[in-house]
């Protein structure tokens, strides 16, 4: 049980989190180039003392790519307290820059190279809406939101569906925190979770071939099982826009079309939602969508994955993304054979 406060922040783990941690060796060189370029200035906020501080970070090919949203007001927040049960996903994080500039993002095209284009996404004001089979239905504004909660870092792995993989450390909190906010009934069986919709600012929303907005869900279960967690961050900052600023779900355990980003509506149901993809394409996207090295996609083999980085290294795939210790019970009483699609 963590203790809320303020002793935590000052706990030795924090050193844990301490930005260098997640700056390339590369970066740290940029830096050091940065800071001697940057001579006497001191406290200049010019962009190279801002890459200092992760802000965004040049990809070597003359693209500044945002690493955080400039001016986040919950920046203060920044870096969380590294929750030792999730310190080591056992093998390496995927560097900074890879993660940053190959993203999913439908809203604003869908190639991987959104990270750009998604810098439009407006995350202020925003605000999150619970509704549905609850007490009371509660509106929230997203500050107020990340405040209430108690943020800590976990490092996860990610499994997409096309059978690419990082391993990347989130700053949120577990949903069930969420799921207790929002109080539902004790009826509700699933929860449904809903993106923006705004064409004017996200262009692959004038797609009118996608049933916008993108929707997820997960049974109750699922969603208060300790591993479902709620991002606000990433590389220990406020969450960079093309991540799905400035709240979206990390589920490891599931293909990473589940992970829903830039969430405005949690709606508790007893009915089992069609989401975006089962909707869009049912035979290929399915609702459990647990990972499964051994049920290939219609497609192609979900035997292997490609770790995100230069290397393109391959590696084995695992069922649930080998966090089936934790999740296998989730499913011992359901009888569908659709679990892994
Ligand atoms: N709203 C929304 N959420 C989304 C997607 C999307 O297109 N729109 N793509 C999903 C898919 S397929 C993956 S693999 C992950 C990618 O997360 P990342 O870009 O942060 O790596 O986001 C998921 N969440
Ligand atoms: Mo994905």
């Amino acid at each position: 049980m963590l203790i809320r406060s303020k002793k935590r922040w000052e706990l030795p783990e924090k050193a844990a989190t301490d930005e260098s941690v997640y700056l390339s060796r590369r970066s740290l060189m940029k830096g050091a180039l940065a800071l001697g370029a940057a001579g006497t200035t001191l406290g200049a906020t010019t962009r190279e003392s801002q890459a200092l501080f992760g802000l965004f970070e040049n990809d070597g090919g003359g693209n500044e790519v945002p690493f955080t949203v400039e001016g986040d007001p919950t920046a203060d927040l920044y870096p969380a307290f590294a929750n030792p049960s999730y310190t080591n996903a056992g093998r390496p994080l995927t560097e900074e820059m890879d993660a940053a500039t190959y993203n999913n993002f439908y809203e604003f095209g869908s190639h991987k190279g959104i990270w750009r284009a998604a810098q439009s996404l407006e995350t202020r004001p925003w605000t999150v809406i619970f509704d549905g089979m609850v007490e009371e239905e509660r509106q929230v504004d997203i500050d107020t939101l990340i405040r209430a909660m108690t943020l800590e870092e976990r490092v996860y792995r990610h499994r997409c569906v096309e059978a690419w993989a990082m391993t990347v450390p989130w700053t949120g909190f577990p949903m069930r925190d969420l799921v207790a906010y929002a109080r539902p009934l004790s009826s509700a069986k699933y929860v449904v979770m809903e993106t923006f919709n705004d064409p004017d600012m996200a262009s692959g929303q004038r797609q009118s071939w996608y049933s916008w907005p993108y929707t997820e869900g997960l049974t109750i279960e699922e969603a208060n099982h300790d591993l479902a967690f709620m991002a606000t961050g990433v590389y220990g900052k406020p969450i960079a826009k093309q991540y799905g600023a400035p709240i979206r779900l990390a589920v490891p355990w599931k293909y990473g079309f589940k992970s829903v980003k830039s969430l405005v509506r949690f709606t508790f149901t007893d009915q089992r939602p069609l989401t975006f993809w089962e909707e869009a394409n049912a035979n290929e996207y399915g609702f459990w969508a647990n990972v499964n090295p051994e049920v290939p996609h219609p497609r192609w083999s979900q035997a292997t994955e490609r770790l995100l980085g230069d290397a393109e290294e391959r590696v084995p795939t695992q069922i649930y993304n080998g966090y089936g210790p934790e999740v296998a019970e989730l499913y011992s009483q359901i009888d569908d054979p659709r679990l892994y699609m």
